[in-house]
């Protein structure tokens, strides 16, 4: 897939809030400062279009990017931060929870792991959770630029044997590392679009959708 347009959308809290127009999409999950604005912007090759930031916690809110005018790119809040409050953690946990478990239009999540750490918890849950929800995922390993080649390596077999029926993909957002493979990972999926989404439309809402739309 080449990707010739990248928009934001809109930003949302709640179903309210998600975007009229009913597309394919792809989540961006993990936890906090792991990574994800980042490699949106790498694997959209547009700087600054997800705002990141060194401290974490800069995404509090839902936030949709348009693609091709084909799918959305969805940036999620990430998890585990301990410095934002309990209840503001919680009313995350709240609307990634209901994002995940009751979205048709979800085709993949990329779930992130900073490649330099050791599996934690708090990724182990998620992962039981999304088998639990059958959310197909993927797990991109980030910031592999901040590693030597060997440990790369090590690393990557390190979570091949935690998790070895997942697809594994390596990357950075500095050096652009990966970028293609993701892009290659998500074509499968957007192409079970039309079927799946057309289930759920009503006449007018299928009218937003071009079924010979190449990606
Ligand atoms: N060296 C290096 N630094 C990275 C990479 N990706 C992200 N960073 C840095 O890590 C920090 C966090 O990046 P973000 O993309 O904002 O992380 P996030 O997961 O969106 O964070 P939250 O929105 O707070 O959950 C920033 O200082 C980035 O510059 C990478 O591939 N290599
Ligand atoms: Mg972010």
């Amino acid at each position: 897939m080449k990707i010739i347009s990248s928009e934001f959308i809109t930003s949302a809290t709640s179903k309210k809030g998600y975007p009229k127009r009913v597309l394919s999409e792809i989540a961006i999950l993990g936890r906090s400062n792991v990574g994800k604005s980042s490699l949106i912007n790498s694997i959209l090759n547009k700087r600054g279009l997800a705002k990141t930031s060194s401290t974490p916690g800069k995404t509090r809110l839902i936030n949709y990017f348009l693609i091709n005018d084909n799918f959305y790119l969805v940036d999620l809040p990430g998890y585990g931060y301990a410095k934002v409050s309990k209840s503001e953690q919680e009313s995350w946990k709240v609307f990634i929870d209901d994002y995940l478990k009751s979205n048709p239009n979800l085709k993949l999540l990329l779930l992130l792991i900073d490649i330099r750490h050791e599996f934690k918890d708090i990724d182990k849950t998620m992962i039981e959770f999304l088998n639990y929800y059958s959310v197909p995922y993927a797990v991109l390993l980030t910031k592999s630029d901040k590693l030597n080649q060997s440990d790369r390596k090590n690393q990557f077999e390190y979570y091949k044997n935690l998790i070895p029926d997942v697809e594994l993909v390596v990357t950075s957002a500095e050096k652009g590392l990966g970028k293609d493979q993701v892009l290659r990972a998500l074509d499968p999926y957007l192409k079970m679009k039309t079927e799946s989404i057309k289930i759920q439309l009503t006449d007018d809402e299928s009218q937003l959708i071009d079924e010979d739309e190449e990606i």
